[in-house]
């Protein structure tokens, strides 16, 4: 695949993709919307590809938000387009039957933060900057930070973030629950790849459930998400991966997963 925005390498199981527009702080635009669905595809449908990590290059910034300088002249109809285009893809990201895991290095403002917030997991660098600042420019989020910062850090700590439009540091960020780790600059990436590496370690099948089970029983009244927990966890039982993991724990020895 020709990618003109984004880096994409695949190694141990592990794809990572790298926003690549650092002169802008990695802006958003359109064109670098629509390789990430086309990578996001890539990756579910790669048997190789068991995680996925997303990152920023250089050091300054993962994603400063949506390119204003592409936004600025859009009519209501092509806003609306790009917003759409948006939606797609981080829902596909969100329920991608794979652990996706945001590694922010710097910058994650507006659009930014929404991409971490469609990730399963947030390991920030210490230096890394969250916001919901698109009320500072006379817009409010239009990538999911409505709805999914007030299901992750709570009604009053995300409208605080989207009506004041303030930034907050990494450490802020782990108070409320934004990030799941802050690391050291210098120890972000291989800290995220070793546990990225970790997960595409475990079996496949029972991490799609347990990912497809949280997803999709989110919203569901607890009877009926309790149920569709039961009919994923059924499912595992088909697999060669719980036979061994079962048989390996009572045979005292580690288990080989195969990812069938
Ligand atoms: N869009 C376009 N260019 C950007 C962006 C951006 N979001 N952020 C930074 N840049 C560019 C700057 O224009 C600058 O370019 P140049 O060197 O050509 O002048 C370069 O990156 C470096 O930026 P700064 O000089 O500003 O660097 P600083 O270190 O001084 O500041 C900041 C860093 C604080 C990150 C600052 O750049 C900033 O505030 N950026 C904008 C942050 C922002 O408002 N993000 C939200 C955008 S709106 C949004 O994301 C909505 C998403 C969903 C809606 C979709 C609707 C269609």
């Amino acid at each position: 695949m020709d990618y003109q925005n984004i880096l994409f390498t695949i190694e141990q199981g592990v794809a990572t993709l790298t926003f690549n527009r650092p002169k802008a702080l990695n802006a958003m635009n359109a064109e670098t919307m629509a390789e990430l669905l086309t990578a996001v595809n890539v990756c579910k449908n790669d048997e190789a590809i068991r995680v996925l990590v997303l990152t920023g290059a250089g050091d300054k910034a993962f994603v400063a938000g949506a390119d204003i300088s592409q936004m600025q002249s859009l009519r209501p109809q092509e806003a609306l387009a790009f917003m759409e285009l948006g939606i797609e893809t981080l829902r596909q990201l969100e329920i991608m039957p794979k652990p996706v895991i945001a590694a922010i290095n710097g910058f994650a403002l507006g659009g930014g933060t929404e991409i971490t917030l469609a990730c399963d997991l947030r390991f920030a660098s210490e230096k890394a900057v969250f916001g919901q600042p698109e009320i500072l420019i006379g817009l409010i989020p239009g990538w999911g930070g409505t709805q999914r910062l007030p299901r992750l850090i709570g009604m009053g700590r995300a409208k605080e973030l989207i009506l004041g439009g303030g930034q907050i540091d990494a450490r802020r960020a782990y108070e409320i629950g934004l990030v799941n780790r802050v690391f050291p600059p210098e120890q972000l990436m291989e800290e995220t790849l070793k546990f990225a590496r970790k997960l595409a370690g475990m079996p496949a099948f029972a991490v799609k459930m347990a990912k497809h089970s949280i997803n999709f029983g989110y919203d569901l009244a607890l009877d009926n998400a309790c149920r569709l927990e039961s009919e994923c966890c059924a499912q595992c039982f088909s697999t060669d991966d719980q036979k061994e993991g079962m048989k390996a724990f009572l045979e005292k020895r580690k288990p080989a997963f195969k990812g069938r």
